[in-house]
């Protein structure tokens, strides 16, 4: 549960909202900021989101905000010249009275708004094929439209974010410093990192670097990333704050990662932890279908090593941050970070046992959508 803030009157009246600030509720289940609903004063108004940005993680607000808005513009812009209404297909950033996408409060912390999307609603477990297929859509579509936003164009305001030889580092970091008592407890997962270590560095391998385009992606493609509406139709990607350059493969990767488990991402029993082949399907289906189309051969091949890497990426991050004594992600228990990390070691275990399957699912997928055998 977020904590509560005290001084929401204050924060509301810096925007050029009709939000009624008596009345607020914590929404969400996401490990860094603080999410708060809003409802509009006037009857039939949109409603709102708040949301208490985590300035530990995003230092410079200013270059996050500055990210977020460039992307919405672009994307706004495509949506309407595709006739689509970029109100609901695209997110809102409200402006502060001083025409700033972000106000900073009396206490120092840091604030943004958006316009809630009624109607729209995020899984964070799937269920259905038709689910994993607009939200492979959505994805799919979300790269496309960026495909001509110049990378340059934004801040890295997380450095080397999905770059595993920088994460590596970070738990080596933390092993040096680590308290007898937790190191004892991570050995089994540690011999699994050092076991799949080098195989993990596929994307700083300079062939690799060389094939591999850096284009506008969005780093944190859980499914409960993606709204979709009443009927489960893709309907908007959310989350915008960590859209960095980087390779397509870890958009990929990291929507397989929430998509193909049958369990949470914090599943405690691990023979909950399952393969669901179907919806992997499914979701491989949806976004070749709107990114065939401008992915480069190099990219496909690239995909199932998203696919694998995204989770192992992941464990090291919780394992890391529970050997740090648990600085960086929300915890809900003691020990929740160790339990995350075991759960996606065991996914990243299954899906490497499972990996040749994959890769030709992906590749049928792809010939059919370029209709290669026509
Ligand atoms: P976090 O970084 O904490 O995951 P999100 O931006 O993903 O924050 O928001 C948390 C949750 O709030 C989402 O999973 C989604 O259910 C909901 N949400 C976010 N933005 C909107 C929006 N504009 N309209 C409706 N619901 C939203
Ligand atoms: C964090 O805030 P949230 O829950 O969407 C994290 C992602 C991780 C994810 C794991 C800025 O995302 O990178 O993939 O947790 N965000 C940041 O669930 O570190
Ligand atoms: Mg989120």
């Amino acid at each position: 549960m977020p904590h509560k803030p005290g001084n929401i009157a204050e924060v509301v009246s810096n925007f050029k909202c009709n939000a009624d600030s008596s009345w607020f509720k914590a929404y969400g289940s996401g490990h860094i900021n603080d999410t708060f609903f809003l409802k509009n004063l006037s009857v039939g108004g949109p409603h709102y989101l708040l949301q208490r940005i985590n300035h530990h993680i995003f230092p410079r607000v200013d270059q996050l905000m500055h990210n977020m808005h460039r992307v919405i513009t672009h994307l706004k812009q495509k949506v309407e010249a595709a006739g689509g209404d970029p109100f609901k297909e695209a997110l809102t950033l409200i402006p502060t009275h001083t025409n700033q996408y972000y106000y900073q409060d009396s206490m120092g912390s840091y604030w943004r708004m958006l316009y809630f999307l009624d109607g729209a609603r995020s899984y964070d477990i799937v269920t259905t094929n038709r689910q994993a297929f607009e939200g492979g859509k959505a994805f799919g579509k979300f790269q496309a439209m960026l495909a001509d936003l110049q990378a340059s164009e934004l801040y890295e305001v997380i450095p080397e974010f999905h770059n595993i030889r920088h994460r590596l580092s970070q738990l080596n970091h933390a092993i040096a410093k680590g308290t007898p008592e937790r190191l004892k407890q991570v050995s089994p997962e540690l011999e699994v990192v050092r076991q799949y270590a080098m195989e993990m560095q596929y994307f700083q391998q300079p062939g690799q670097v060389a094939a591999l385009p850096q284009r506008v992606i969005h780093n944190d493609t859980k499914f409960n990333n993606v709204l979709l509406n009443s009927r489960d139709e893709a309907q908007c990607v959310i989350d915008l704050e960590t859209v960095m350059p980087g390779y397509v493969a870890y958009d990929f990767g990291d929507a397989i990662r929430t998509i193909i488990n049958k369990a949470a991402e914090d599943e405690a029993d691990l023979e909950n932890i399952q393969l669901n082949m179907p919806l992997f399907e499914a979701y491989t289906k949806g976004y070749l279908k709107e990114a065939a189309g401008f992915l480069t051969e190099a990219e496909v091949l690239s995909l199932i090593k998203g696919v694998l890497l995204l989770p192992f990426l992941q464990s090291v991050r919780f394992l890391t941050d529970h050997i740090n004594g648990d600085i960086y992600y929300k915890i809900h228990f003691e020990g929740h970070n160790l339990q995350r990390a075991r759960a996606q070691f065991r996914l990243f275990q299954l899906l490497h046992g499972n990996a040749d399957v994959l890769h030709q699912i992906i590749l049928n997928e792809y010939i059919k959508c370029k209709g290669l055998l026509r």
